[in-house]
């Protein structure tokens, strides 16, 4: 029964399990990378389990299981750095603190103590320049500002917290501590084939191989921009 909720909900990413020997006669949820390389030789369950429950700890820092309001959070906090990030970095060339940057103050804040290339102070100019919407010469701080964009992904170009969501069982738009739990369970059941109760080196190896198929398989969801 609970197969057949997972082919119903997740057509498409159940297909690509089908593709994996280890699952051929399966129909799995798609695993986020991240929940399967926290999976190693020589672990047993509850070493696994222990590693989905950090993997959720993240993603779901008030404790409650991870809903959307978590992940919208995770965006606004992950917009926010990125914005003082690039703030950060053209404001320091404001030598005069007059709010904006010239090209003769991204000239010497280029040049000063480091004897660049010109092609390199040429690329700085013109990567200042392009923020320069109003065309006078000058970026100014909404300019900066505006120059941004935020993009949202993991160490493997999707979104890490949003994969994890993607597990959720009951499709009610939670993903407790209880159902990662009993997703990681399964998920390790079906990598330990010869069922001794620990991931064997071959075992972690399946599980890689999962990994590389359900990456090849993620166009549409990498990296968005939330702007
Ligand atoms: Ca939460
Ligand atoms: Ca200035
Ligand atoms: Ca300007
Ligand atoms: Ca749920």
């Amino acid at each position: 029964m609970k197969n057949s909720t997972f082919a119903t909900a997740l057509p498409i990413l159940t297909s690509i399990f089908f593709m994996s020997p280890t699952f051929a006669n399966e129909k799995e949820p798609a695993y986020p990378p991240a929940l399967i390389s926290s999976l190693q030789a020589g672990n047993e369950l509850n070493d696994f389990l222990g590693r989905a429950d950090e993997l959720l700890k993240r993603a779901d820092p008030d404790g409650d299981g991870l809903d959307q309001a978590d992940i919208d959070a995770e965006k606004a906090r992950t917009r926010a750095q990125m914005r003082a990030s690039v703030m950060a970095q053209w404001i320091i060339k404001d030598l005069n603190a007059d709010d904006k940057v010239t090209v003769e103050e991204i000239i010497q804040s280029t040049r000063a103590g480091r004897m660049p290339q010109q092609a390199f102070v040429d690329r700085q100019v013109a990567e200042g320049m392009r923020m320069d919407t109003n065309g006078d010469g000058a970026i100014d701080i909404p300019e900066m500002l505006a120059s941004v964009t935020v993009r949202y992904c993991g160490a493997q170009g999707v979104n890490p917290s949003e994969k994890l969501l993607a597990l959720d069982p009951n499709k009610d738009g939670r993903l407790t501590s209880e159902e990662l739990r009993a997703v990681a369970t399964k998920l390790f059941r079906s990598l330990d084939t010869n069922g001794d109760g620990v991931i064997s080196t071959t075992e972690s190896q399946a599980g890689k191989t999962l990994i590389r198929t359900a990456n090849s398989q993620r166009s549409g969801t990498r990296c968005p921009s939330l702007e």
